[in-house]
């Protein structure tokens, strides 16, 4: 009698158990999260404390674990965005230029001099065009929640200072994995070589290439003036936002609950990743330049009249680009930043 009084309870009680472990069933031991650069780069630490952030905030019901230097792809991150769609890897911090090969609205932002600072950037990513990115990432079955950066890309080389294009002559160039990278250093005169992370601090070490392009942070963290490259250029001809992006299965698998979570987690990772993208860069603090400089770079600031030279010498490879991007998204682009 007692017993069956209570039966409806033990049934409810049975029931509520086992939705919620039909539901925890749904979610992986682990979530394994791409990207190029791990920790001490703001890149990695940005993935990191996302991966941080979400698990204190779910009490550990989601754990990410974050495996850099593109090793889920063996190095090749141009391979990353496929291999998050297929599900192999579950979520990234990826380079809008890794992943153009497959998205081609990402080349705006290697469009060449499109962006003359940082408020250009968060203008793009921030507004109208952001979104549009975030939907033509959607499309592709990848769930796209945030922003974080890698930053303005400046060229350096182990042979002398470049302040014309006639500077980057015969220059054998490392150049990252769309082939916009290779129409710009051609259209310089360079000769450009493309190779991925991986393979690039090998080749600048034994000299097989002689110089390359990317954040000064990158620079700073690599140490690449013990691979020989004293001269640096800061042209800021483009800058690599970062995207904090989710496998679509493993996205619709999680709770309304947790996707809010996971989601502000990302941006908040996003700003904290953005100010180390940054610092020591910017008008009132330049201490990342000097202590560059004290570790024996040869900076070279260019003057209005000297960047335009390099802005006259890729227009053609801008407006092929322009094209292939899609000229709508572009307008949107250029008056994005010219409404900043
Ligand atoms: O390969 C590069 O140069 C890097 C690390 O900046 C990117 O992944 C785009």
């Amino acid at each position: 009698m007692n017993f069956l009084k209570s039966l409806p309870a033990l049934v409810v009680g049975a029931a509520l158990a086992l939705g919620a472990s039909a539901h925890a069933a749904d979610y992986k031991g682990e979530y394994k999260v791409s990207t190029v650069l791990g920790k001490p780069f703001p890149w990695g630490e940005a993935a990191e404390k996302w991966a941080e952030l979400v698990s204190e905030r779910t009490d550990g019901r989601i754990h990410m674990k974050v495996y850099p230097n593109a090793q889920l792809v063996s190095g090749d991150q141009t391979k990353e965005f496929t291999a998050m769609r297929q599900g192999i890897i579950d979520m990234a911090v990826g380079s809008t230029i890794n992943w153009s090969p497959q998205v081609k609205e990402l080349n705006l932002f290697s469009l060449p001099f499109l962006m003359p600072d940082f408020a250009s950037m968060d203008a793009l990513t921030q507004g109208p065009v952001g979104e549009k990115i975030f939907e033509a990432i959607r499309k592709q079955g990848i769930e796209p929640i945030g922003w974080a950066e890698n930053g303005f890309r400046e060229v350096t080389n182990s042979k002398h200072p470049i302040t014309s294009p006639a500077d980057l002559d015969g220059l054998k160039m490392r150049v990252v994995g769309s082939p916009l990278y290779n129409d710009i250093f051609t259209a310089l005169g360079a000769n450009p070589t493309q190779m991925s992370w991986a393979d690039a601090k090998p080749a600048l070490t034994t000299g097989a290439v002689d110089g390359q392009e990317n954040p000064l942070t990158v620079y700073d963290v690599a140490q690449m003036e013990t691979a020989g490259q004293t001269y640096i250029t800061l042209w800021h001809y483009v800058a690599d936002p970062l995207i904090f992006a989710v496998n679509k299965r493993v996205w619709g698998s999680f709770s309304d609950e947790d996707k809010a979570i996971v989601k502000k987690a990302a941006d908040d990772a996003g700003a904290y990743g953005i100010g180390l993208a940054r610092k020591g860069m910017t008008d009132d603090d330049q201490s990342l330049i000097k202590a560059l400089e004290a570790r024996g770079a040869k900076i070279t600031t260019l003057t209005e009249e000297q960047r335009q030279k390099f802005v006259d010498a890729t227009r053609d490879v801008y407006s092929k680009w322009k094209d292939r991007i899609g000229a709508d998204l572009v307008d949107m682009a250029e008056k994005s930043i010219a409404d900043r």
